[in-house]
């Protein structure tokens, strides 16, 4: 070895400083999920929820065909967003207090690009806008009447999101019981969050909501913060997260559960130790439901909840199925 390139080395050495496969990591951040003892399992997709069946149905569609998890994951979650019937999510979505639906969504690819909107308007897929905001601009994300004209300038066309069905609970809700603190819809479950591992290994995720029913005018979860909501590393694995967004963002809950997993942890391991750190941290657990989705590099996947009746959906090459995800607390 040439003397320059033994002394750049040895003081590389001596920073703790070494190269891994994504480029510069310290010693202390390598990678050490575990290989699988039986092969890698690929593609596989899960989404929360019972409504992440259908999701999966079409993200399932794409990634059989060979097509990346990226387009799987937008492709899925949409078949939720543009679901009248669902209340949480895109169209037909419970509004805020002063009646207006206001949507949250983010998504990530195995590069670690990521793009994100909050506090959407009038918009049927607020995630495709979100995948726009990755792909065509330098930012990662973008709010309000800002996102609502970038939506335009996409060619996104406008839609009123408020259905019958949603401005008449929300009327009654008015009526009776705005000055009691709205709480997080766990019977008609709540945001969509999906992660994929496509034929090639590579990773992405998306998550889309329509929020805290009848929430502050203006308010922002989890759903659209990467590291909150939803992270992706391509080395490691992908999490979600789905219920009171602002316990998740306290503890930077996705990025969490995908740093316990370079841990060493297992997908329902990580899960579980992130849902613990939130009920450490909250002094009232009163209807405090949270819920966690991870799906690592091997394509192994777990989920994780404060309380029961999380469930999440689960499709690969030989079942697709909605699990019951482990839990803390009965409610
Ligand atoms: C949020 N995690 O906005 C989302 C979902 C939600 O009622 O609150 N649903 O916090």
């Amino acid at each position: 070895m040439k003397r320059r390139t033994f002394l750049s080395s040895t003081a590389l050495a001596s920073l703790g400083v070494l190269f891994t496969r994504s480029g510069f990591a310290s010693s202390s951040e390598r990678n050490t999920i575990k290989q699988p003892s039986s092969p890698i399992k690929k593609p596989v997709v899960v989404s929360t929820w019972i409504h992440g069946m259908d999701a999966n149905k079409a993200a399932w569609s794409l990634l059989k065909a060979n097509k990346s998890a990226l387009d799987a994951v937008e492709q899925g979650v949409r078949v939720t967003e543009s679901d009248a019937t669902n209340r949480s999510v895109g169209l037909g979505g419970n509004p805020d207090r002063d009646g207006n639906v206001t949507l949250d969504a983010c998504i990530m690819n195995h590069e670690s690009e990521c793009g994100a909107v909050a506090c959407l308007q009038n918009i049927e897929n607020p995630i495709s806008v979100a995948r726009k905001v990755m792909e065509g601009t330098p930012h990662v994300m973008i709010v309000g009447k800002g996102a609502e004209e970038f939506a335009y300038e996409k060619g996104f066309p406008k839609k009123n999101l408020l259905t019958d069905e949603a401005k008449t609970a929300w009327e009654k809700w008015k009526a009776t019981e705005e000055l009691k603190k709205p709480e997080i819809n766990h019977e008609n479950h709540d945001t969509i969050g999906m992660l994929a591992i496509d034929e090639d290994g590579n990773l992405s995720g998306a998550c889309t909501t329509s929020g805290w029913a009848y929430k502050l005018p203006g308010r922002v979860g989890d759903s659209p913060i990467i590291g909150a909501g939803l992270f992706v590393d391509n080395e490691i694995g992908a999490a979600c997260a789905t219920g009171m967004g602002e316990a998740v963002i306290r503890i930077a809950g996705s990025h969490t559960v995908v740093e316990l997993m370079r841990q060493g942890k297992t997908p329902n391991e990580a899960c579980k130790l992130a849902v613990e750190r939130i009920i450490a941290k909250h002094k009232d657990l009163k209807g405090l439901q949270v819920g966690f989705l991870a799906l690592n590099k091997n394509g192994e996947a777990g989920g994780y909840s404060t309380y029961a009746g999380f469930n999440y959906a689960y499709t690969d090459n030989a079942k697709a199925e909605l699990i019951d995800a482990g839990y803390e607390m009965e409610w």
